[in-house]
């Protein structure tokens, strides 16, 4: 078939609009026709060149909704007109990851996946000239069709939202689950949050799921205030204010250090001063943004043998199949909230103003509604 796409041709060059061909699932595919996508931050990581993954041409976005088509041989757990969020993070219940307790990190397809093509080795994107073009994050949610293998696929409620709910496919999971998946938050912590983005709102968002007493926001853009408070920011730090260094003026905020501190920039100086801001003996940093190629993270070993601990999360901890309809269920009961974080909607043909958006930092969440 043909279907229309924002198709990454090279880094660092805007989106171009174009019809591709899209062949159909083969064993153990699906087609989903893709209703609304989120632009996540790692979308601009990718198409900026920071990504050492990043290949091109390649139709990216992995925060998407939609409904299935038409599925492969083999396919038994979804049919048409199901209801489906893309998972870049999928769950095959069957490999030596998913079978472990303590990660969701399914192995089963991540090779192929990061090499932007199926489970069999081939793309199934190309030009209307015949040129290939490569899958991202086995999702390929800034085309209006896309095919995913059956394991990569949470299927949701049918009266949810899509230019809501595409939004739990990465920026809602991943915020709320690093919260209670990889910290397990209790009652009464202390947190800071440095970055209030589309990811870090959604870290904010759990902390008061989790019922922390203080929650502490960290960002160089006071125009994030409102929102950081509206979801339960209880103090605010821009770092270009403080007098001195950032993080014994954190210290003393929190009254010693933090239970846990997260890092929602991708930034590794500001991955090392939440590490450096959380308590001595037992203050837990959890590190989710994604840092470009060549990039480390560094601190005084002494931070660590002192008691600090140092983390990652990836998706937020979730297993997508398991977890992801119980949060579209959680925003359909009002138990989270999304819509306010959703500041721009616009069509396909606009996406490259969604990204700018993001640059000048205009935007929480751009959402492009096919
Ligand atoms: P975003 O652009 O919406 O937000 C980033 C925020 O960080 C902005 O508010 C910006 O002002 C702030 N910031 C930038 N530099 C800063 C600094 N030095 N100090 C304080 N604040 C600073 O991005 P997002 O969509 O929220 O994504 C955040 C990060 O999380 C990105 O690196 C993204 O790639 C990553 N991410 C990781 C996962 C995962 O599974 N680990 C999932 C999604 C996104
Ligand atoms: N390809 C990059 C790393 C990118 C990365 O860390 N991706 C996160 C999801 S970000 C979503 O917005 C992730 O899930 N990582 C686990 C994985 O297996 O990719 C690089 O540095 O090579
Ligand atoms: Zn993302």
């Amino acid at each position: 078939m043909r279907t229309k796409a924002a198709v990454a041709l090279a880094a660092g060059k805007p989106l171009e609009i174009m019809d591709v061909n899209l062949e159909g699932p083969k064993a153990g595919e699906v087609l989903v026709e893709i209703k609304a996508t989120g632009i996540c931050h790692t979308d601009e990581f990718t198409l900026s060149g920071a990504d050492p993954e990043g290949l091109f041409p390649a139709i990216l976005g992995h925060e998407g909704a939609g409904v299935v088509l038409e599925v492969g041989d083999g396919v038994t757990s979804l049919k048409p007109g199901d209801h489906v969020i893309p998972l870049y993070t999928p769950e095959c219940r069957e490999c030596e990851y998913c079978l472990h307790p303590k990660t969701n990190l399914c192995q089963a397809i991540r090779s192929t996946q990061g090499r932007g093509v199926m489970p069999d080795g081939t793309s199934r994107f190309s030009m209307l000239d015949g040129t290939p073009i490569l899958h991202y994050m086995g999702c390929s949610t800034f085309s209006n069709h896309t095919v995913l293998p059956e394991i990569a696929l949470a299927k949701i409620r049918p009266d949810a939202p899509f230019d809501k709910v595409c939004y739990i496919g990465c920026g809602v999971t991943t915020g709320i689950g690093a919260v209670i998946n990889t910290a397990k938050v209790e009652i009464g912590s202390r947190a800071i949050v440095f970055g209030l983005g589309g990811i870090g709102l959604n870290v904010i968002q759990g902390l008061r799921l989790a019922g922390a007493d203080q929650i502490v926001g960290v960002d160089l853009n006071p125009d994030k205030v409102p929102m950081a408070e509206r979801f339960g920011m209880t103090h605010f730090v821009n770092p270009s204010e403080v007098e001195g260094d950032l993080v014994p003026y954190l210290v003393d905020l929190t009254k010693g250090g933090a239970d846990y501190t997260f890092d929602a920039t991708g930034n590794v100086q500001v991955m090392r001063a939440a590490l450096e801001c959380a308590h001595k003996g037992w203050g837990e940093s959890i590190i989710i943004g994604v840092a470009p190629a060549g990039a480390e993270i560094a601190t005084r070993p002494f931070q660590l043998v002192t008691g600090r601990v140092w983390r990652g999360t990836a998706f937020g901890g979730a297993r997508g199949r398991t977890d992801v309809p119980k949060i579209v269920d959680w925003y359909m009961d009002g138990k989270i909230e999304i819509d306010p974080m959703i500041t721009h909607t616009m069509p396909l043909e606009d996406i490259n103003k969604g990204f700018d958006l993001m640059h000048e930092g205009k935007s929480i969440r751009s959402v492009v509604v096919y």
